[in-house]
Order: C-alpha cells, then structure tokens, then sequence
C-alpha cells in the first residue's frame, strides 16, 4: 500500500473494474455471514462495498469483521465489477490498514434510523456531521458562499475583513458581549455596521464582508444564534434604498440558482428548489399592516411585527405567490440611528422576508453629520460613544446604504430546516458553549 487512498467511492469509474486500487473511509456497517463477509466504507462522496472471503484471507477476513463501526480504515484490493454491490463495483481486499479505531458504544449513531434528539446531536456534532444530509448541506452552503464572492465581485464590490474586538457597541443595542481588552473594557461586534459605513469614506465604494455576528440575546428561539454569520454589503453613490434592494435581490438569486444546481446534494436532501422571480415584490411597511388588519390582525402604526404577524404575512404573501418580498418604508422609530429619514415619520430602512422570515434588512443610510446626531440623540445615545465613525462623516462622504444578511437564516429557508442550529457547524446560543 503506497498511499492511503488512491481513489474516492464515486471516482471509480469502469476504467478501474479489474485494476487495484486504494480506498479509504469510515467503517458504516459490517455484515458477516459466514464464508463472506461485507464491509460498508463511507467517504466524503459516498460508500462503497467492500467484500472479503474468509477462504481467501482468513486473516483479513477476522480482522475486518472485528473492526468497530465508524473505525477508519483503508484497503488495497481489486475492483471488481458487480452489479450487486452499490456503484455497480466492490472492492476485494488484499490489504487492510486500521488507520483509527473507533470506541464502542458510539454516543451517536450515524445511519440510525431513530432519529436523536438535537442535544444529544449536537453534543456529538463531529459524528451528527458525518451524516449525507448535514454533508450535503454544508456542501450546499459552500456553494452558496462562492456565489457570493462571485456575484458581488462581478459587481465591482471588493472583500473587505473589519474588527470583531470594538470599543463601542455597532448598533447602539444592548445586547452586546463584554470582553477585557487589556485595561479597558471592549465589545464583540454585533455588525460592521459602522466600519463598513466608514469604508464609504475611503473611496472603496463597493465592499462586502463575510463576517460573525456576535449578539448577546438572551431569547433561545430556533432562529437566533449568539455567534451567525452573515454578508453585509455597503455601497455608496447611491440614489435612495432602491439600488441596494436591486443588488440584494439579484445576489439572493444567484444564491438561490447556485443551491438548485447542487442536484446530488438536494436528491439526499429530498428537497426541490424552484427559482424566484425578479424582482421581488415590494410592500410598504402601511400595505403590509392594511394586509394583517383585514386578515384579523391589529397592528398598532409603529409596532414591529410580531414573530407570529411575520409568519400570517408570509402566508398570505406565499398564497399569492411571492415567497420571497420587501417590506419597505418602515417607521424611522423603529430602525436603526443611522437609518435615514423619508420625511417626518418613515424611514428608507427595508427588509427582505422568505416566507415570514427575515432574512435581511438594510437601508439608505445618514451621510450628513448633524442630521446623524439628532437620530442617535433621538435614539437616546451619546453621540461622544461614537466620535471615531463620527469623524468620518466630517470630511467627505458620499451618500450610501447597504444590508446585512443572515446565511443560517437563508439556508433554513433554503431547505425548509426547522432549527437555525442545524445550519452552522458549531451553533452558540443561550445554553451551549461547547463543542
Ligand atoms: P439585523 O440586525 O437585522 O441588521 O441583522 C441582519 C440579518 O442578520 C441575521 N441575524 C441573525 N441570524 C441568526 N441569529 C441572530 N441572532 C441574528 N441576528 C441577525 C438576520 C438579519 O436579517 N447592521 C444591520 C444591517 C444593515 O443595515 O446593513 C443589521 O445588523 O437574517
């Protein structure tokens, strides 16, 4: 045996049926009858069947059948055509290499049929992880992230990395994790929000960044996470919000085309995606409480919508058709301070629902420095908090807007996943802190 492995379950292509080859992976099942013995191997394209005669290679043979599940092991042998075993070949050994031993009882097992409570999953994410459908779905989501780069660098924004460790909180929100930072007290980033604004100021008036949302909820829902990932986009010249909600809406397309084209992987996953129209639907935040009230629903002007008014919205929206729109011209009470105004009492904030699910907002932002004060007083903040971004608007800065992204959230949308735990690796939230 030179190497390890020569060739992945699904590389093995006709041109190998009569040659040796080398192949390795987790031990899935064993089954043993006797004179003959299978061995299931599962690699990161699949599984493949190993067969072993005990007349051949008694040796090997008791060596293989003893072996634990998910051991990792690999094997030399020919590959032999079988229209039996699964990918139309096995493999007959003739060298086996134990390359890790696997501990009985596994605390999770991988291709169970009972399904394990999420906990228990998660407590073991490194086994949970080794299951075809989290595979395909973190596949998926590669896939999506490369569109990303793709799509956003085809529109001239560059990638751009801004500071996690920050002295002032991003948003002016509280729910901000503290850290010591030598003598002084700091804050994980909840947003780039105000970096990538000041980047606007720079003249690299296209950027986005792929960053770690770090928020200190203390609600445990299915769709909040302490540590998210997202995109966020801040682009500058702009006209009014419009011109981000196209870019947005054409980068949620080309993340949504991107998934559909991962065949294999949405087989696995028993899912179906349909593309959506462009461009999505646009709905002011009064068409949308006019919509809730005639459907029952008494939304006071100003109020956010409840988690259950987003999900009616989401319903009404899908009957007619739109699974994907924009809820645009909210209250300016209820977004952010550096939301700007249109006019007294609204704003040209938006955000970008999926069946009743936020999954961005964003806005026209304020690029003049006094108006900008007067909102974060508004807003009950203390403009001095923020003198470092402040002085980025005194010296030149065109007006711009931009948004920020929830990948989880998109991909619970994406693949009808009932918990945005299950579309991060590692997921934090109010209770879990390891792995
Ligand atoms: P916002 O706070 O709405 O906006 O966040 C943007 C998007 O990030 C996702 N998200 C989350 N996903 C999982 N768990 C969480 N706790 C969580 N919090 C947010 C959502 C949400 O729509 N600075 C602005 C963006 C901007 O205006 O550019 C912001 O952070 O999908």
């Amino acid at each position: 045996m030179e190497t390890y492995r020569t060739h992945y379950s699904k590389d093995v292509t006709k041109d190998y049926f009569g040659k040796n080859i080398t192949v390795a992976g987790w031990v899935e099942d064993i089954r043993n009858i006797g004179s003959l013995a299978f061995v299931i191997l599962r690699d990161r394209l699949g599984t493949l069947q190993i067969t072993a005669f005990k007349k051949k290679h008694p040796e090997l043979f008791d060596m293989l059948v003893n072996i634990t599940r998910e051991s990792v092991i690999s094997v030399y042998g020919f590959c032999k055509q079988s229209d039996k075993a699964r990918n139309g070949y096995e493999i007959i050994p003739e060298e086996v290499k134990i390359l890790s031993l696997a501990e009985t009882p596994l605390p999770l097992g991988v291709v169970d049929k009972v399904e394990s409570e999420l906990d228990t999953r998660l407590d073991n994410r490194f086994i949970d992880l080794r299951k075809p459908e989290l595979q395909a779905l973190f596949k998926i989501r590669n896939e999506i992230i490369s569109s990303v780069h793709n799509y956003l660098r085809s529109e001239n924004f560059i990638e751009v990395h801004t500071p996690k460790i920050i002295a002032s909180s991003s948003e002016g929100g509280t729910d901000v994790f503290r850290l010591k930072y030598f003598e002084r007290e700091a804050f994980l980033a909840q947003s780039p929000q105000l970096y990538k604004q000041t980047l606007m100021a720079t003249g690299l008036d296209r950027v986005y960044e792929i960053a770690w949302y770090f928020r200190a909820e203390e609600h445990n829902t299915r769709r909040h996470l302490n540590e998210s990932t997202a995109i966020d986009v801040e682009m500058a010249f702009i006209k009014n919000e419009e011109d981000v909600m196209k870019i947005l809406e054409n980068l949620v397309y080309n993340m949504w085309k991107k998934a559909s084209e991962c065949k294999e992987e949405l087989t696995i996953l028993k899912r179906e995606i349909n593309l959506p129209n462009l461009p999505f639907i646009r709905l002011t935040y009064d068409e949308v409480l006019k919509l809730l009230n005639k459907n029952g629903y008494d939304v006071k002007w100003g109020d956010d919508l409840t988690t259950e008014q987003e999900k009616i919205l989401g319903d009404i929206m899908q009957k007619k058709g739109h699974e994907f729109y924009f809820i645009t011209k909210y209250p300016l009470e209820s977004k952010p301070f550096y939301t700007m105004p249109d006019g007294e009492k609204l704003s040209r904030g938006f955000d970008l629902e999926c069946k009743g699910m936020e999954l961005s907002s964003g806005s026209q932002r304020i690029h003049d420095k006094e108006l900008l004060e007067k909102r974060m007083k508004a807003c009950g903040l203390d403009a001095a908090q923020f003198e470092s971004y402040l002085k980025a608007f005194r010296y030149g800065i065109p007006p711009h807007g931009g948004f920020g992204f929830g990948i989880e959230r998109f991909i619970m949308e994406l693949l009808d996943i009932q918990n945005v735990r299950e579309c991060i690796l590692f997921p934090r939230d109010r209770n879990r802190l390891t792995p």
